[in-house]
């Protein structure tokens, strides 16, 4: 199982090629050479900080140029708050902790396999990953298969933009995001800006927190963001507003207790960037809408990226500057967590 992976990776001498640091134990596999980059493995081994970034959304989150733009501001920021960037994602059937530029802008361009223009085809969560490897498949780790990654490498902070979340009429289509049980069964720390009122807002916190999820508005008050807005009408059960509180409930949460559950950490988008405007709330309702009398509603893992892109295109690309901005936000705060955290696990 996945300890068998951790336990192995922990104590097999890995050896290092340009490509990476290879798995011994995956080689006997054909395309199954996953590769931890070497700045990666050395800040694993050395204790320091390490901020997962996820490429779902940059396969299928936003269209290019803005995605592979995003992609690397979040690896510079994570930079230049004092940690080590680690986008995962599966090129060629190979998990890939930490891309070269090269493989950023292969999966970021849409022409090419893997990337899907906003259809879902190129998303890889934790039910792909075992058929996509021995597929030879190529595609962007959703925030469920990002944190089932990040956690068998030992990487404990993973930013991004939105959490999935359930869909209006979740409780009839049974269309629940992946993210949501990977939260209640795999210890990571998450932040991103809350969830997009594409879904069913009441009805996901409910659901979180029947997984045994711990939820923080990243703020000092507990207003509960939906990603374009800094309000979504909902609370949290819990706010923080410092970087060494969060490592503090990261720390308690997989240290001290030993809990194999993640936490949500939701930071607002920065204030000149919201939008709370009545247009986009129509947008949202027209694309939500539409998607149930084209029969998108009922696709699947079509359903997410193919509101994403129709919100963008109603909003006429308004909603990418908000998008830009709050991930590049949850970037910022990803690093100063790592910082605090390695501080407590040295
Ligand atoms: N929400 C966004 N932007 C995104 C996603 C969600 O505002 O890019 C992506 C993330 O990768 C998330 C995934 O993990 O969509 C959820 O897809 P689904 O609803 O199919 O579980
Ligand atoms: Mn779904």
């Amino acid at each position: 199982g996945l300890d068998y992976f951790t336990d192995k990776l922990k104590s097999v001498k890995v050896e290092q090629d340009s490509k990476g640091i290879s798995l011994p134990q995956l080689q006997s596999q054909p395309r199954s050479q996953h590769h931890v980059q070497p700045e990666v493995q050395d800040a694993l081994a050395l204790g320091r900080p390490i901020v997962a970034l996820e490429s779902a959304l940059v396969t299928d989150g936003m269209p290019p140029p803005t995605n592979l733009a995003v992609g690397r501001a979040c690896e510079r920021i994570v930079r230049e708050g004092g940690a080590v960037p680690a986008t995962i994602a599966l090129i060629d059937g190979r998990v890939k902790v930490g891309l070269s530029d090269a493989e950023l802008e292969r999966i970021a361009d849409w022409s090419v396999e893997g990337s899907s223009g906003g259809t879902g085809r190129g998303k890889v969560s934790r039910r792909d990953f075992a058929p996509a490897i021995a597929l030879g498949r190529t595609g962007g780790t959703t925030i469920a298969g990002t944190m089932v990654v990040a956690n068998l490498v030992g990487i404990k902070v993973f930013a991004t933009g939105g959490l999935g979340g359930v869909h209006r009429n979740g409780q009839n289509t049974l269309d629940i995001s992946a993210d949501l049980t990977e939260l209640g069964r795999t210890p990571v720390g998450v932040i991103a800006s809350g969830i997009k009122s594409i879904l069913d807002i009441p009805r996901t916190l409910e659901y979180l927190e029947t997984q045994g999820v711990p939820v923080l508005t990243y703020a000092d008050n507990n207003t509960f963001p939906a990603f374009y807005a800094r309000d979504s009408g909902c609370k949290s059960p819990w706010n923080v507003n410092t970087p060494s509180l969060a490592a503090q409930i990261l720390y308690n949460q997989f240290h001290h207790l030993s809990l194999q559950t993640g936490v949500f950490f939701a930071a607002p988008v920065p204030e000149h960037a919201a939008y709370n405007g009545a247009s986009i709330q129509a947008a949202i309702n027209q694309a939500v809408k539409e998607s149930e009398e084209n029969g998108v509603s009922t696709r699947g893992k079509d359903v997410t990226p193919w509101l994403l892109a129709r919100v963008m295109e109603l909003t006429e690309g308004k909603s990418l500057q908000s998008n830009i901005a709050l991930i590049e936000n949850t970037s910022v705060i990803g690093a100063q967590v790592a910082v605090e955290y390695a501080r407590l696990t040295k």
